[in-house]
């Protein structure tokens, strides 16, 4: 493990900003969680402690043969791509997000109490090049790796790392595929070993959330549509729904100006028309839907440290509704 960037941060002292970014005082933050893992006291039900950051391993190669997308030498996306596709267009994204699908298949099967997120990015990597595609998360405005490892109280974007998956954790995995000059984008959370009756719960909601999502998609109806029955199932379990991340308008773009809220924002007045084509990706939290960043600049946390679940389609809207693009062929 000598070649792993070290970026573990010590325990800040109580009036020192916390760790994880938020901005607080360690004590109004963190300071509580971290105590919990260190056996001060009985926990109380349930309790894990705060997740951290870990070890992460060096850049991994694509194939010079492997076609890229534009921000890949960069790290800056500059096409644009418009929100509705040509039926060509349509088969190039179905492909993309059919590898996808199988990445996201493969690489969750390997999902196993002490398997590291590491390992995970590794395969996820490994079968995106047999594909002959590119992970798209690579250097997506500098993102270090293949893909997205969020677990537990990790809302998005996880940066894989050394630590093990254990007993009882869930883990969001997020697959993105670059491949015949399109982006495709999917993600699930898998339990790992043994997960509590609320964990499992919380993520059949989730589940549950992006289904009536999808379901809500109709050419002729207001893009808000969609967050409010995700917002409507999210509540009528007591659970909350992240605002700082939305669904995307997806294609030869990773994220094309189109977003899509999953919380029921009226404002959302666009209409949805045939071929547009966009995620749809409900993160779902156990208490708030406050959000929070890691001082790492990427690695997205619930403020109350209470746990987050998603899952993700890439979605084309038909002339009746909606077609799932993210499954296997
Ligand atoms: C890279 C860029 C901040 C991903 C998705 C990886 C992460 C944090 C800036 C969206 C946006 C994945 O998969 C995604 N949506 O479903 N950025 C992403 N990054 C990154
Ligand atoms: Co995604």
């Amino acid at each position: 493990m000598g070649d792993l960037e070290v970026t573990t941060r010590s325990r800040p002292g109580r009036n020192d900003p916390c760790w994880c970014g938020s901005g607080q005082k360690y004590k109004k933050c963190h300071l509580d969680a971290d105590a919990r893992g260190e056996g001060g006291g009985p926990p109380p039900p349930h309790a894990r402690p705060a997740l951290r950051p870990g070890l992460v391993s060096p850049r991994r190669a694509v194939p010079a043969a492997i076609p890229r997308p534009d921000y890949a030498a960069t790290g800056r996306p500059r096409a644009q791509g418009k929100d509705v596709k040509t039926a060509e267009e349509l088969a190039r994204l179905r492909r993309a997000c059919q590898a996808a699908a199988r990445v996201l298949r493969v690489t969750g099967e390997a999902v196993r109490v002490g398997i590291t997120t590491d390992a995970l990015d590794e395969l996820a990597h490994a079968e995106t090049i047999r594909l002959g595609g590119y992970p798209s998360p690579l250097n997506y405005r500098g993102y270090p790796k293949s893909l997205c490892t969020s677990v537990n109280e990790v809302i998005c974007h996880g940066i894989p790392d050394n630590r093990p998956l254990e007993d009882g954790d869930i883990v969001n995995l997020d697959v993105t595929v670059f491949l015949d000059g399109m982006h495709g984008d999917c993600s699930a959370t898998f339990l790992v070993g043994e997960v509590d009756p609320e964990g499992r719960r919380l993520v059949e909601a989730a589940r549950e959330c992006l289904a009536k999502g999808i379901a809500a998609v109709r050419p002729g109806r207001p893009i808000s549509e969609i967050g409010k029955a995700i917002e409507a199932h999210a509540s009528k379990h007591g659970y909350g729904v992240v605002r700082a991340y939305c669904g995307h308008g997806i294609g030869e773009s990773f994220h094309t100006a189109l977003q899509i809220p999953h919380h029921h924002d009226p404002s959302m007045k666009r209409l949805m028309e045939p071929g547009m084509t966009f995620t749809v990706e409900p993160m779902i939290t156990e208490g708030s839907w406050e959000d929070a960043i890691w001082n790492d600049g990427w690695t997205a946390v619930t403020r109350d440290g209470k746990r987050s679940a998603q899952f993700e389609h890439t979605l084309a809207v038909t002339d009746r509704g909606a077609e799932i693009l993210t499954v296997e062929g």
